[in-house]
């Protein structure tokens, strides 16, 4: 490519999903700033993930946007926990309230980064064929973003549709009088499955590790409530990025094991009943830290499956047992184990008989075929790397950043991989992610980087790199941060184990925001440690 065809930028952000939208916001004035998105709407995960029952498990007075008051005055979420269209509406509102879309090329994924080293400067291609160079690229991917499907045989061969949750029609669908196979019980099945159950002729849901989860007492929101936090907005949002998780959500200071049986019983149905999602993991100080504590909890909703599902049989099925409540994330629902005393429900072990193949008429095991009108994958993603693989990164040296990462993500805080410089993300693997609440973390997240970008041309440099001792000290900080927790003792997205094959290890910082955030803040403050500026 001929340098002077190149379209001139100084920045290029990958995604217009929340922390995507908020990075042109915070940039745009200083700099020249181009965003890709590769949907045609705004709202990252809140533009794909339109299934049925779609809905924030964290409360949106929290989950949404602090940087402008006038906003977060104005703004009113008519439920407490807000369904996929209230959350997509407030992008759209968002990028057309800061006129953001003047910055934002829609239907036009990224598909190549090319580092050239002699004017420090990324080269970006694009779906549509746009070529621009930038100082800096930040990618906003989504740690949630690249489905991940079924590796049976024989799609083709099925006569009706197969719909990936994370890849719906934006017209809806209709399972009225269909016969719907239903693979994933995860927190975006347990959502859409009650829902199409309503709708459909029948329900086969194809279970391979039941699920822990919890009523989300989601309601429409509290009009004092609401004031409440509109008065005190500065502060709560402040008061947000102190706690472990960027929320409301706090751990007591007393263990399981300071408790009766009777007290801790109270305590676990309080907090069934809290119309709060998560509670369950923050009713005693060490449920995510001591595996007898964890158990405690685990059999208290064996006993509430127990107790909701009416056939012996079935709710045996749907009690976990391999892993610690919290290991996966919770899942938080709206009558998902009452959906199985629907007589148009049929609950399928697919752990003792594994779904080999599609059919024609549907699915098999080695034992039985399944015929079905319609099949549904809530199957989960390639989380956390596949945003990024999916792109072809090539930085110094010629090295591919898939290469890089064959055997699992390196990162240096999660925001930059050595030999890749100029290159920041945002959710990346080895950040907070999922286990802070993403909006507000991603604000920080972008305010960090955009600190970052200003030093360097306050400091007249054009590169910052990271190295590999530096990743290698990020990568032993997360591992004894993990090594702490019950998460070990899960296989998910978090580990890499949700898809054969994949490598990584634990790819989550779970030492909490506060710590996250004040380890970032001291790299820079110590004279940018562990990045190579030049
Ligand atoms: O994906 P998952 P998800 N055969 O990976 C099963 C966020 N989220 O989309 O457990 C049969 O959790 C798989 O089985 P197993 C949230 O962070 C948030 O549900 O691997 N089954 C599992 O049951 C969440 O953690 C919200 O044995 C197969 C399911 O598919 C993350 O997104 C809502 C299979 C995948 O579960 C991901 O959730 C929704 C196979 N070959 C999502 N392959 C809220 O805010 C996979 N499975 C509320």
């Amino acid at each position: 490519m001929n340098k002077a065809a190149m379209e001139e930028a100084d920045i290029v952000v990958i995604g217009a999903g929340f922390s995507g939208l908020y990075a042109i916001w915070r940039l745009r004035n200083d700099h020249k700033v181009v965003c890709f998105e590769a949907g045609d709407g705004v709202g990252g995960t809140w533009y794909w993930n339109r299934y049925p029952g779609a809905r924030v498990d964290i409360q949106s007075v929290e989950y949404s946007y602090g940087f402008d008051d006038a906003l977060q005055q104005e703004w009113h979420w008519p439920e407490h926990f807000s369904a996929q269209p209230d959350l997509e509406r407030y992008a759209n509102h968002v990028a057309d309230r800061f006129g953001l879309r003047d910055f934002i090329r829609l239907s036009n994924a990224v598909q190549s980064l090319h580092f050239d080293a002699e004017t420090d400067r990324w080269h970006v291609r694009t779906a549509k064929g746009d070529v621009v160079s930038c100082r800096y690229v930040i990618a906003a991917t989504g740690a949630l973003s690249v489905p991940n499907s079924p590796p049976w045989p024989g799609r083709e061969l099925f006569k009706g549709p197969i719909y990936h949750t994370a890849d719906w029609p934006r017209e809806g669908v209709d399972f009225t009088g269909k016969r719907v196979g239903f693979i994933g019980t995860g927190s975006t099945g347990i959502q859409a499955m009650p829902i199409i159950a309503q709708q459909a002729a029948h329900l086969t849901v194809f279970q391979r590790t039941p699920a822990f989860c919890m009523p989300s007492g989601n309601k429409p929101l509290d009009p004092a409530f609401e004031r409440d936090w509109k008065a005190n907005y500065p502060q709560r949002r402040k008061q947000l990025l102190e706690t472990y998780g960027v929320s409301t959500i706090q751990y007591p200071e007393f263990s399981a094991h300071d408790c009766t049986p009777e007290q801790r019983e109270e305590i676990l149905e309080n907090a069934w009943n809290s119309q709060s999602a998560f509670q369950l993991l923050v009713c005693f100080s060490d449920v995510m830290t001591d595996r007898a504590a964890n158990e405690i909890v685990c059999e208290f909703v064996r006993g509430k499956i127990r107790q909701i599902v009416k056939d012996p049989a079935t709710a045996e099925m749907l009690c976990p047992r391999t892993y610690p409540i919290g290991g996966k994330r919770l899942c938080i629902g709206n009558g998902y184990f009452e959906m199985f005393n629907r007589d148009n429900v049929t609950l399928v072990d697919v752990k003792a008989d594994p779904i080999l193949a599609y059919t024609a008429k549907g699915l098999c095991t080695a034992g039985v075929e399944y015929e079905l009108d319609a099949i549904v994958t809530a199957t989960g993603f390639d989380a956390l790397t596949g945003s990024m693989n999916k792109i072809d990164i090539t930085g110094l040296n010629g090295r591919k950043m898939v290469d890089k990462w064959a055997n699992g993500p390196t990162t240096y805080l999660g925001a930059m991989v050595a030999g890749f410089p100029n290159l920041f993300m945002i959710h990346g693997p080895m950040t907070p992610g999922a286990q802070a609440q993403m909006i507000t973390s991603g604000e920080w997240q972008v305010n960090w980087t955009a600190g970052v970008i200003s030093d360097m041309e306050r400091d007249g440099y054009t590169r910052i790199d990271t190295t590999e001792v530096a990743e290698k000290s990020w990568a032993d900080e997360v591992d004894m941060v993990s090594e702490a927790t019950v998460h070990k003792l899960a296989d998910s997205w978090y580990n890499a184990k949700n898809i054969e094959g994949k490598k990584g290890g634990f790819m989550i910082y779970i030492g909490g925001f506060p710590r996250y955030s004040s380890l970032c803040a001291a790299a820079v403050k110590e004279g940018y440690k562990g990045f190579v500026r030049r």
